[in-house]
């Protein structure tokens, strides 16, 4: 039989294969003895099995199965403090064969025979029903139990989600490991790579769902693969937990996961802007140079990243002073010309008797320790390193504490790395290592996937402890689900390679529907040197991704926009350029992810669930609402067959409407990115800026797309920076279109007290295909300039209104 992954070298010969088929050394619950209620919690106890069924809300439901009567305590790093159970009307019946617990959305039956589970939507339609079920294994090279799950697959379901898998979209016939690696230069199949996000999306009869597994010990997800009519899920360690989430619109399941998982908080608007980074920018004149250029030649830039050479032979939280004498004059005077400046961590502290930070470390024990009792080390870059223990809520305080230094010199964004954790010896730690889990004592076996995501948590601590009011930037290389609460990601060390290109794509909408929206690759490649063709590609998708950074290996030569030349820099600058222009609209989509967890990217199938050709797609995505991008992902391309969601559709650069198109071809030369706006949207740009904030915003752009068709469509505006936001000081204006074929309405309601720095729109109305004789604007007739070979009409409008007609 088909083995659902080849056992591979990995650390400690841990590799335990696929079992689910086997049934010696399964063990199984038996049919259920007694049962009762907690409030919206119900148990159910099989043999030497329990099953904790909790409510949370009407379409969320937990499952923890425990052996023996002993449920673990419930603790998790995935989910949000916030998370509570809301209170919900339950019918809780037993039943001849099963047990029943219904909320008004999804009933639950319970097999009295073997506890086996069945999930059904309020039409009766199956959502979810256990194959096997919950069962377990012994798994003797460990002494503990292997947790599985096994589920029938639905007739045409489809799978999504699971973090940063660089494969297919769709995950239906495949076997996933989570299991933070450091993978240089992985591949389209490899796994498992940097990020652990225990949760997918299953999609079939036009219902979406979603699991969320929250155990954090190495585990699997096999979509079919083994057995193309079931799919399980299972952990080497630790107690079944899973939360079923209930669509059936696979958006709203996104909004429950981050519900569940935590919302983060609103970046600085600068972090959306253009980061520039290489491994390394030094000394200083070369950083200061590279500043320099981007203003010189008006490409505009936000970020610089300084890697691992800024540090004294790789010590966190010094500076080497040959090459930095004086940080803070530095970054000082790039901050006068709008640049931020973003530094590197890693997690090994080098064994130097002569480091404050180690010496510290020892003096109060935060370091990891074996089984032997001793601090475990392992080299990374600077060497010999010990390793905090960022499971220890004393320790990330601890290192919390270390960033005033950075904080002080006007260091705004930190960057962590190697935080799988990556060890050069054995790729990570051996499993006998201690680590504290907050409270809950354990081996390197179940803290290895949050390792990461809790020094980004200890990071962005000090950076709230020390940025003064000012919202942090922190991104991380690793991750478990919910790492979105305290810092955002980029997917590692990926290859300059069209095929990268695409994986980078399909990372990015991975990541976006995990939680994690505030993703990006490094832009052109990381390892290997791209050409001028690929690299400015590669720009005009990361245009749209909500993390946009050039970074590389520097090992290949280097990778600025202006690189490879004038033909490509141009196309570069007006792309980058583009990204500011977009700023409203991506900070609005930032600010419906933060608000209610809705994807900032989202991929085709997130877009009309009901169309199944949809579910194969993997280039196509929309970045917030009412715009959809199709970045060229292939050399030598002079346009590309796209495919179009129902609804109708303007090419941005051309105008041309395209109504329920489906697979078409777009023209698209080295200047162009396929890229649309839904009819009936209103689209804010901003003028052409070269960092956030270098002009007050004098006028603001609004592109109105008509169509017989209604529409609605959000722009948030703050500060940019700071908390305010939260104490009213924003503007959220929706906007309502509706079109005929000779008029058009747009309604604006605006909630918020934020002043905005201008006081009129420039209005562009495109698809004009009437003569239009009058634009009021509450009443009051405006002047308008019609332009009947373009079909744009274009007139100044006061900010706030609340009624404009064009007839
Ligand atoms: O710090 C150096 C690099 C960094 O540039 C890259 O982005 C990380 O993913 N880092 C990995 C360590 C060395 C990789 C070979």
């Amino acid at each position: 039989m088909e083995k659902a992954v080849e056992p591979k070298k990995t650390f400690e010969g841990n590799y335990i294969e696929n079992f689910s088929d086997k049934k010696d050394g399964e063990f199984y619950p038996s049919s259920i003895a007694n049962f009762y209620q907690d409030g919206q919690a119900f148990y159910f106890e099989a043999g030497d099995t329990t099953l904790e069924l909790k409510v949370y809300s009407e379409k969320i439901i937990r499952f923890r199965y425990a052996n023996f009567e002993l449920f673990e305590d419930d603790f998790s790093y995935g989910v949000d403090d916030n998370f509570q159970p809301e209170k919900v009307a339950i019918d809780f019946k037993e039943e001849p064969e099963h047990f029943l617990v219904a909320t008004p959305e999804v009933k639950c039956l319970i097999s009295k025979k073997d506890l086996r589970t069945k999930i059904l939507n309020k039409d009766n339609q199956v959502i979810q029903e256990d194959e096997k079920g919950y069962h377990w294994m012994e798994e003797k090279s460990f002494g503990g139990n292997v947790v599985i799950s096994t589920k029938k697959l639905q007739q045409g379901e489809n799978f999504y989600g699971l973090g940063d898998k660089p494969g297919n979209l769709n995950l239906r016939g495949k076997v996933q490991q989570l299991w933070g690696t450091d993978f240089y230069g992985f591949q389209k199949d490899s796994d498992p790579i940097y990020k652990n996000i225990p949760f997918y999306l299953g999609l079939h009869h036009n219902i979406g769902y979603g699991l969320f597994m929250d155990n954090t010990f190495r585990s699997f997800f096999d979509f079919g693969k083994e057995r193309q009519n079931v799919y399980s899920f299972w952990a080497q360690g630790g107690e079944m937990r899973y939360y079923f989430i209930y669509g059936p619109d696979l958006l709203d399941v996104c909004r429950s996961f981050t519900t569940i998982t935590g919302k983060p908080e609103l970046p600085p608007m600068w972090a959306l802007g253009y980061h520039q980074s290489k491994w390394s920018y030094y000394p200083e004149k070369v950083v200061r140079d590279l500043g320099s250029k981007f203003r010189k030649k008006k490409i505009p830039c936000d970020v610089i990243h300084l890697d691992i050479d800024y540090m004294d032979g790789f010590r966190c939280f010094t500076w080497n002073k040959d090459h930095f004498p004086d940080p803070a004059n530095m970054i000082g005077d790039l901050a006068a010309k709008g640049f931020k400046t973003v530094v590197i961590v890693d997690p090994g502290i080098k064994i130097d008797k002569d480091y404050w930070v180690y010496k510290e470390g020892i003096k109060h024990d935060y370091f990891c320790k074996g089984a032997d009792g001793s601090n475990f080390r392992g080299s990374v870059w600077p060497g010999l390193c010990h390793f905090p223990d960022f499971t220890n809520p004393e320790v990330r305080t601890w290192w919390s504490g270390l960033f005033e230094g950075l904080v002080n010199e006007g260091v705004v964004g930190v960057w962590n790395d190697m935080n799988e954790p990556a060890v050069f010896e054995e790729g990570t730690f051996p499993f006998h290592v201690r680590h504290d889990y907050d409270g809950h004592p354990c081996s390197h076996r179940k803290a290895h996937n949050v390792y990461g995501m809790q020094m980004a948590k200890a990071t962005y601590m000090g950076q709230k402890k020390f940025l003064d009011n000012k919202r942090p930037f922190n991104i991380t290389r690793s991750a478990y689900a919910g790492v979105q609460r305290y810092a955002c990601v980029w997917t590692g060390d990926n290859v300059a390679t069209w095929e990268h290109l695409k994986i980078a794509n399909r990372q990015c909408q991975r990541l976006s529907v995990s939680g994690i929206s505030f993703a990006g690759s490094d832009v052109g490649g990381f390892i290997e040197s791209s050409d001028g063709e690929l690299y400015t590609r590669w720009i005009q998708m990361a245009t749209f991704h909500p993390f946009f950074r050039t970074h590389s290996s520097g090992d290949h030569g280097d990778k600025e926009p202006w690189t490879f030349g004038e033909k490509y820099e141009k196309i570069v600058k007006k792309y980058i350029e583009f990204r500011y222009q977009l700023l409203p609209h991506l900070y609005t989509a930032f600010w419906q992810y933060a608000t209610y967890g809705t994807p900032i990217i989202r991929s085709l199938h997130m877009l009309n669930q009901v169309d199944s050709d949809t579910y194969h797609r993997k280039e196509e995505f929309a970045m917030g609402d009412n715009i959809l991008v199709c970045p060229i992902s292939s050399p030598g391309a002079e346009g590309r067959w796209l495919y179009l969601p129902k609804e109708t559709w303007y090419n941005f650069w051309t105008d041309e409407l395209l109504t329920d198109a489906g697979e078409v071809w777009v023209d698209a030369p080295l200047e162009i990115i396929p890229f649309f706006v839904k009819a009936g949207a209103v689209l804010a740009l901003n003028p052409v800026m070269h960092y956030v904030g270098e002009f007050p915003v004098a006028q603001l752009n609004l592109h109105v797309y008509h169509g017989t068709v209604e529409n609605k469509s959000t722009l948030y505006e703050d500060k940019g920076d700071g908390y305010e936001y939260k104490d009213q000081d924003f503007k959220l204006k929706q906007f309502s279109f509706s079109g005929e074929k000779k008029s058009l309405t747009l309604k604006q309601e605006v909630e918020g007290n934020y002043n905005t720095s201008y006081n009129t729109y420039l209005m562009t109305f495109h698809g004009v295909v009437f003569e239009p004789r009058a634009l009021s604007v509450d009443g009051e007739p405006v002047n308008f300039k019609f332009d009947k070979a373009a079909k744009t009409c274009v007139a100044e409008v006061k900010h706030d209104f609340t009624e404009l007609v064009l007839s």
